[in-house]
């Protein structure tokens, strides 16, 4: 255990890694993480390389999934795993050395005190940053959490860090479905729905490491975005089909008002765009009633669970 637990000693806290193919780095990543907590589980997803052997030597718990599950996938056997072996917090981080294990007493700090159910290591607050990291994958993380703070305003940075820590309430209440990398916004609504605290902390992450594919990179960002898009449509139905109903509505209309402008003569003539023009603008319509009946809708279930069954 590291100095920053030693008035913490009852505690029992637990780091875990989600880990796929990383024989490379995960050795160190487990010596280095054990120093600051008391176990560390990797969940092997399937690996065709050591990694398992590996981390296994070095001291930690390996549960293996015969299959790849993803990202998800793995962290549900990690939940799992902590409540099993009763943990008082647990510290998620990357296999791959990306995450500096020192912060791992900073991240967790917020925890012990009680002042946070979950933290999550911020690239992009104050003091906060990344080794060159690449400009596509900064803009990739900007437009996912802009999406994701449009449907939840949850107000966080960094919603893509792997860097994350939990208390025990957290461990026992996060409930998710996903199975990628979609988790990481699925669990950020989870906790904001059950009040947990969430908080930022400023951490370094390291883009100087053997990296995995860009193309890989590129579609779970196009994955996560994807859910992050559902996620909004289905909190957001007026706004994600009335703004373009409106849109459309607006061009119909404009469309419309331009072609009575310049009648002149043979009416036959402008029956075919008239026609459109007033095709636009009922598909326009209808868009803006379909969000707003299942905007209603939406209020109308969740005041019948709230009120009537006394769910929350
Ligand atoms: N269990 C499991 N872990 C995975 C899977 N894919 C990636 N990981 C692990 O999840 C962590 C993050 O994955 P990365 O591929 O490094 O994702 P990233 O950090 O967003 O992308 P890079 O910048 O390319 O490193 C690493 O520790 C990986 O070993 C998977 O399919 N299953
Ligand atoms: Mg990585």
């Amino acid at each position: 255990m590291g100095d920053a637990h030693t008035d913490e000693t009852k505690r029992f806290i637990v780091a875990g890694m989600p880990m796929y193919n990383e024989e490379e780095t995960i050795g160190t990543v487990v010596t280095m993480a054990l120093k600051y907590v008391d176990a560390v589980i990797c969940i092997d997803d399937g690996s065709s390389d050591s990694s398992a052997r590996i981390a296994e030597k070095c001291g930690a718990i390996v549960i293996r999934h015969r299959v790849n599950r993803g990202y998800g996938g793995a962290l549900k056997s990690l939940f799992l795993k902590a409540k099993e072996i009763n943990a008082d917090a647990l510290v998620v981080l990357d296999s791959d050395g990306q995450h500096e294990t020192s912060d791992i007493p900073k991240l967790l700090e917020p925890i012990m005190s009680g002042q946070a159910d979950f933290t999550i290591g911020s690239r992009f607050i104050n003091g906060g940053g990344g080794t060159d990291m690449p400009a596509y994958r900064r803009l990739g993380i900007k437009v996912i959490t802009a999406a994701s703070n449009l449907s939840s305003d949850l107000g966080i940075k960094d919603t893509q860090s792997g860097f994350r820590a939990f208390s025990r309430s957290a461990i026992e209440r996060l409930r998710f479905d996903a199975e990628g990398m979609e988790l990481s916004l699925e669990m950020l609504e989870d906790a904001h729905e059950k009040n947990l605290t969430i908080q930022e902390v400023p951490t370094i992450i390291r883009y100087d490491v053997p990296k995995g594919s860009n193309f890989t990179a590129v579609s779970h960002g196009f994955t996560v975005l994807s859910w992050a898009l559902l996620s909004l449509s289905q909190k957001k139905p007026l706004l994600v089909l009335g703004i373009p109903g409106l849109g459309l509505l607006a061009a119909g209309a404009a469309m419309g008002l331009n072609l009575a402008q310049g009648v002149t003569g043979q009416i036959d003539n402008y029956i075919g765009t008239g026609l459109s023009a007033v095709w636009i603008g009922v598909l326009g319509l209808s868009l803006m009633a379909t969000g707003l009946v299942l905007q209603s809708a939406r209020g109308f279930l969740k005041h019948l669970l709230v009120k009537e069954f006394g769910l929350d």
